[in-house]
């Protein structure tokens, strides 16, 4: 026999913990990976700052290995951009800007030149068996 005291919970506030969990990686996500949401500015940000456009660095394997996933470089340059949520394109391109400047002074795959060095050779940052050659 039921008791005249249950309450009956409507079935969203049963289920408030999923739009709560929801919101909170959603509210992460901005904070911390707008860039990954804006892969043609970073690749056009990159040959602007680099004048790398038509190069063989003109590609994606920059920064990343398969897929959305990064490189030891692309880690680095991942790294040194700020968490927020930048509000224009402007502000974006400006941060990657930072980030890529703070990035030149690593040597990220550890191939003994700095990703400044290799980019301005035009070699891989991020690949140990792509590097300047000897002079
Ligand atoms: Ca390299």
């Amino acid at each position: 026999m039921a008791s005249a005291r249950q309450v009956r919970v409507p079935r969203f506030v049963q289920r408030l913990h999923i739009i709560f969990f929801a919101f909170f990686v959603s509210a992460i996500g901005t904070s911390c990976f707008w860039i990954g949401e804006h892969p043609r500015l970073a690749m056009d940000t990159f040959n602007d700052y680099y004048q790398t456009e038509g190069s063989r660095l003109d590609d994606c394997a920059v920064c990343h290995t398969t897929g959305r996933s990064l490189n030891e470089y692309g880690k680095a340059v991942r790294t040194a951009i700020p968490d927020g949520d930048p509000t224009s394109d402007d502000q974006r391109i400006r941060l990657f800007i930072d980030a890529l400047v703070i990035a030149d002074g690593f040597d990220s795959d550890g191939d003994g030149f700095s990703n400044g060095v290799e980019i301005d050779f035009g070699s891989f940052p991020g690949d140990s068996e792509d590097a300047p050659l000897p002079r």
